[in-house]
């Protein structure tokens, strides 16, 4: 509980220092750090965007704390690939998609992924529909996954499942989709195979599309 709270407070404060702290510590006790990620860390960076979103902070102050969270994810996030597992079930490539350069929680799906012996071939962030569809055919990807965090950005999931129907290859790829402003019915609405709320969810989603 207190490593929870210490953990908001670090991102809240951009204080990169003790948010270090806390995730080695976290690390040491063997917590989970799925759990220390979900309701510490990222609990804080959303409470910083809120604010960014009342005005009552600025762009500068939004960064730092990003920052911040991407140094401790970095952190968490090797300890948490340090169990990956060895036997390949699928492939899976995922983008964040063009416009949107938000790409924390695509870094957490990505190492929880791993840690369930998912390949997963990371395409980055601001990534075109059409690069997305050359490279799942290159690697001949199991599953296309992809992350909007913006209200505007979200249209590129639909125009992903659009551009692959268009092209006859629906039925070549499964895919999700996830992002703060992401749900279930939008993904039902634009046709695509999951929805994950969370990282831990997305693998969940991820293991029954290749069942
Ligand atoms: Co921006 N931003 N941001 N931002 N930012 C939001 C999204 C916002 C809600 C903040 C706010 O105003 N309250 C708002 C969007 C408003 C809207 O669209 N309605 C916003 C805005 C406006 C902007 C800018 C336009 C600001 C500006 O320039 N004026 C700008 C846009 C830049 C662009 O993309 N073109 C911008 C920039 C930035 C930073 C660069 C400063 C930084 C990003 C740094 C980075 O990622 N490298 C940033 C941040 C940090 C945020 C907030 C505060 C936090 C996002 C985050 O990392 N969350 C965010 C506020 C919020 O989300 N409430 C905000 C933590 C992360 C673990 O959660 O990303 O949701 P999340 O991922 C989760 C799940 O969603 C899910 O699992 C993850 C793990 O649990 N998930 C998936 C995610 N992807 C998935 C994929 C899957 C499955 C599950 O399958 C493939």
């Amino acid at each position: 509980e207190e490593v929870i709270k210490e953990a908001q407070e670090a991102i809240a404060n951009c204080d990169e220092d003790k948010a270090v702290a806390v995730a080695r510590q976290a690390i040491d006790a063997g917590l989970d750090l799925v759990g220390v990620l979900n309701e510490g860390f990222s609990a804080g960076i959303r409470k910083v965007g809120d604010m960014f979103g009342r005005g009552e902070i600025f762009l500068p102050e939004l960064i730092l704390s990003a920052e911040v969270m991407k140094k401790v994810t970095g952190v968490l996030e090797e300890a948490i690939a340090g169990g990956a597992a060895q036997d390949k079930k699928a492939t899976i490539l995922i983008a964040t998609v063009e416009g949107d350069v938000h790409d924390i929680g695509k870094g957490i799906v990505i190492s929880l992924l791993k840690t369930q012996g998912f390949e997963v071939i990371d395409l980055g962030r601001d990534v075109p529909v059409d690069r997305i569809i050359e490279e799942a055919i290159k690697v001949d990807a199991d599953i296309i996954g992809t992350s909007a965090l913006l209200t505007t950005t979200l249209a590129e999931q639909k125009k992903l499942e659009d551009e692959l129907r268009a092209r006859g290859l629906r039925e070549r790829f499964k895919t999700i989709v996830g992002g703060a402003p992401c749900t279930q019915r939008w993904a039902d609405k634009i046709g695509a195979d999951a929805y994950g709320e969370d990282a831990s969810d997305a693998v969940k989603k991820c293991l029954e599309l290749i069942q």
